[in-house]
């Protein structure tokens, strides 16, 4: 401890899933340190380097704290958030009388869910605009998780986590959880997390076309081509039902369809799939033996088998193993949590294809489009395109397919409002800019990711520094623009301007008092309230999660559907690639691009942070060394890599981490586009892995873009400055 004004507080960390208890030292009202919180009963004093950062963010001097106004000559004018605010609603409802409701797109990216604020108060927004164009990272990222739930359980917010404290065999498709501390999986210091399951004499298999920082951990690693995990899926449930392996047990008694999914994977024989995929027929049954037979096991996939041409096939078909090895609902397999505020009460059960995008006739899901739409939705020729666009915490043009694209129809836009802090990629092209308190000047509750927790736990962290003057919340932004825009009968508008009196402090000791574990409404009840919980400093302990089916599903008979009919169809299209009838869209030569994340990067947006950046150049071209032979390319060498949709210029670096064929740069870099304000992020600029990516690749059950596996082609153009001997590094540092 420094200097005897100073006092640590705790707090959770907001910025990724892994919900990490920090303690934070503060001096004469400025962030002095921040370390883990050693007695938060969840993650046990572990925490990252993103966490440390959140005191770069606070001091950022690009970070905006009030409005700005683009000038026509394209600088910022700072303006007062009345002006801002009704300026921003004038002009979206002038779009919206001239053109049409749909005329006004909405996006929203990922920090959106790591904020109490906006979780309560972007919903009543987006209904306020009533517009069929509404947008979200959820399309980049976890939407076959959502469909698979929505049709299997009844609800998209019933997603089982791999309950990793207990289980005594994982297999990890397309997750890197050493590194991205977990998804859909909150788990923090899941690194020890995944020891301690070896500990105990667990296993641990890793299936993705990198030899990855989980992989490092693992007991087997085997690479697969990107793009082919149907397949191997398929395989694996064909392996337990033709050698007698499925034992659902008690799940048998509310599980409908097991004699379709036995039908439909019956043709998928590991000999069969196992060119496409690259992994041995043996291997596969071997897989399938082991997840079988062992006394709990659960398969978990995430990104790599979700951004990805089969996303929707390869999460419904992880559920599929887990039910049919009877892992599902029960200790070691793949659980659902008791959060202390139930969302799945709060949220819609979801829907399908209401209906579908104008130019693709892609399907909307749960009142969303694909984001690989928008652009398109933006630059079609006729009357009815989008004219303007809200975004809120997304930076769409470093995080969607064929940024280039997007941006050039942002440019052609009417109206532009962002909510944001930073004049990024993405907001530079807006005409306001509203920018929100930064999370340690705002009260947070995980309301998402308490939902995907491997434990039930729960936290409260106040606000912990006093905002500057006159700067607003992202709830109050959002509850400003709403109440500009709502142009309803004053009693329908009633529930919206209560929820704004109470704000989020108060709904959520509603939300808590009406959860599993909560108090009710009588005064001296025991159970949990806000201010129970926020006398707990480091959070409290719910216990392991339990068994709850068939009770907690939202299915019209509590039974699980093992084959949805959507899925059933979209088998004939895996059928397809097995029978070769599908051409595959590489051409010979061509390399498969894949992503990656990085421990000091979070997606698009935390690289003006100067603790996170420095160092040796981290947005590197990872190639094989047989493909750099063939190339003739070196450590250091820079290369243009081009696809479909662009090119960028990226330093290389040989490896045999990443399977032959593959290449891999990281997501969420780019940062050299004009008028960006990021002094720091600027000067490492990097390149976007989605100048690369392509905005017509989709998978078209549910319009997911698909971000990895893209053809290209990759050419030598300029010498490393040290180019030596064709070095191997073995693995990519962090
Ligand atoms: N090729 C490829 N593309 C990908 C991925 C990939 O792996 N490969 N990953 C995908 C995934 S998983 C995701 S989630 C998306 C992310 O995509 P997005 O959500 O579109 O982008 P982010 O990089 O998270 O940008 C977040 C923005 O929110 C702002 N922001 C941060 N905190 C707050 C806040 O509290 N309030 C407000 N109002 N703004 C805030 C930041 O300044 C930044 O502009 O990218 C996806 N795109
Ligand atoms: N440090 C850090 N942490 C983060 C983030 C961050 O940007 N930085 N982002 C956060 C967000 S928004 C999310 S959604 C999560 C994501 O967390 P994860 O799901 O763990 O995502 P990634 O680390 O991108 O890992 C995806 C893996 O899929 C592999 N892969 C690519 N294509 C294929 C394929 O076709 N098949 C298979 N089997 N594998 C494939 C890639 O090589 C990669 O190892 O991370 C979160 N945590
Ligand atoms: S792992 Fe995630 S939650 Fe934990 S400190 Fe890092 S960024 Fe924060
Ligand atoms: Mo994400």
């Amino acid at each position: 401890m420094s200097g005897a004004s100073s006092s640590v507080h705790f707090r959770a960390c907001s910025l990724c899933e892994a919900m990490c208890g920090l303690a934070i030292e503060v001096e004469g009202g400025r962030v002095a340190a921040i370390r883990g919180d050693r007695d938060d009963p969840f993650s046990r004093g572990h925490i990252c380097p993103k966490a440390a950062a959140l005191q770069d963010l606070q001091d950022d001097p690009d970070r905006l704290r009030r409005p700005v106004r683009r000038t026509r000559g394209g600088s910022w004018e700072q303006v007062s958030w009345g002006a801002a605010l009704d300026e921003s609603a004038e002009r979206l409802r002038a779009v919206q009388r001239a053109r049409g409701r749909d005329a006004v797109a909405v996006y929203v990216g990922n920090p959106a869910v790591h904020s109490l604020g906006a979780m309560l108060f972007g919903g009543e927004l987006w209904r306020t605009l009533r517009t069929r164009n509404r947008f979200s990272a959820t399309s980049v990222d976890q939407l076959p998780h959502h469909l698979a739930a929505y049709l299997m359980y009844g609800h998209q917010l019933l997603l089982p986590v791999p309950d990793v404290e207990r289980t005594m065999y994982m297999l990890v498709l397309g997750a890197n959880p050493v590194v991205s501390n977990g998804s859909l999986m909150t788990a923090p210091g899941v690194k020890r997390r995944l020891q301690e399951l070896r500990d105990r004499g667990g296993k641990l298999v890793v299936v993705d076309p990198r030899h990855t920082e989980t992989a490092r951990l693992a007991d087997r690693h085997l690479f697969v081509r990107p793009g082919s995990d149907a397949l191997l899926l398929a395989a694996l449930v064909h392996v337990v039902f033709a050698e007698d392996l499925a034992r659902p047990g008690r799940l048998a008694a509310f599980t409908d369809s097991m004699d379709t999914v036995r039908r439909l994977v019956s043709e998928f024989h590991p000999d069969r799939v196992a060119e496409a995929t690259g992994i041995p027929a043996e291997a596969i049954r071997t897989l399938a033996r082991e997840l079988a037979g062992a006394e709990s096991a659960v398969c978990y996939g995430r990104l790599g088998v979700s951004v990805h041409g089969f996303g929707g096939l390869c999460q419904w078909l992880v559920n599929v193993l887990n039910i049919v090895t009877g892992n599902l609902d029960r200790p070691g397999g793949a659980m659902f949590t008791k959060p202390a505020v139930d969302l799945l009460r709060r949220v819609g059960r979801g829907r399908y294809g209401r209906h579908r995008s104008r130019v693709r006739a892609l399907p909307e899901f749960s009142g969303e489009l694909p984001a690989a739409a928008m652009a398109e939705e933006m630059l079609s020729p006729d009357e009815e395109r989008i004219r303007a666009l809200v975004t809120m915490a997304g930076n769409p043009v470093l995080s969607t397919p064929n940024g280039r694209r997007l941006e050039g129809a942002l440019e052609g836009l009417e109206v532009m409002v962002s909510v944001d802090f930073y004049v990024n990629e993405t907001t530079r092209h807006a005409h306001l800019i509203l920018p929100p308190t930064s999370p340690l000047e705002r009260d947070h509750y995980d309301l998402a990711f308490n939902v995907l927790a491997v434990r039930n736990t729960a936290r409260y962290s106040p606000q912990l520094l006093e905002p500057e003057q006159d700067c607003r919340h992202d709830w109050q932004i959002l509850a400003g623009l709403q109440r500009r825009l709502d142009q309803r009968p004053w009693r329908a508008r009633v529930g919206g301007r209560i929820a704004a009196m109470l704000g989020p402090r108060r709904l959520l000791d509603l939300g808590l008092r009406s959860g599993p574990y909560g108090a009710g409404y009588l005064p001296f009840a025991g159970g949990l309230t806000l201010s129970r919980l926020a006398r707990a400093e480091h959070g409290v302990d719910l216990g392991p999660l339990q068994p709850c089916l068939p009770d907690r599903l939202f299915t019209p008979a509590r039974r699980v559907e093992l084959a949805p009919e959507l899925f059933v169809a979209d088998m004939g299209r895996l059928s397809r690639v097995l029978d070769g009838s599908t051409a595959s869209r590489a051409a010979p030569g061509d390399l498969l691009l894949i992503g990656r994340r990085q421990l000091r990067s979070n997606n698009s947006w935390m690289h003006n942070c100067p603790r996170l950046l420095g160092g040796r150049e981290r947005c590197t071209l990872l190639v094989h060394p047989e493909d750099a032979a063939r190339l003739g390319v070196a450590t250091g060498d820079r290369v243009e890599v081009a696809s479909r949709v662009g090119r960028v210029v990226v330093p290389v670096e040989v490896t045999e981490d990443v399977m032959p064929g593959v290449v891999s740069l990281p997501h969420g870099w780019g940062h050299d586009r004009e008028g960006v304000r990021l002094a720091v992020a600027s000067q490492h600029p990097g390149a976007s892995l989605n100048d690369l990516t392509d905005d017509q690749r989709v998978d078209p059950t549910v319009g997911t873009a698909v971000l990895n596996g893209t053809p290209v082609q990759v050419v030598r153009i300029g010498e490393g400055r040290a180019r030596q001997v064709p070095r191997v590094t073995k693995l990519a540092k962090l």
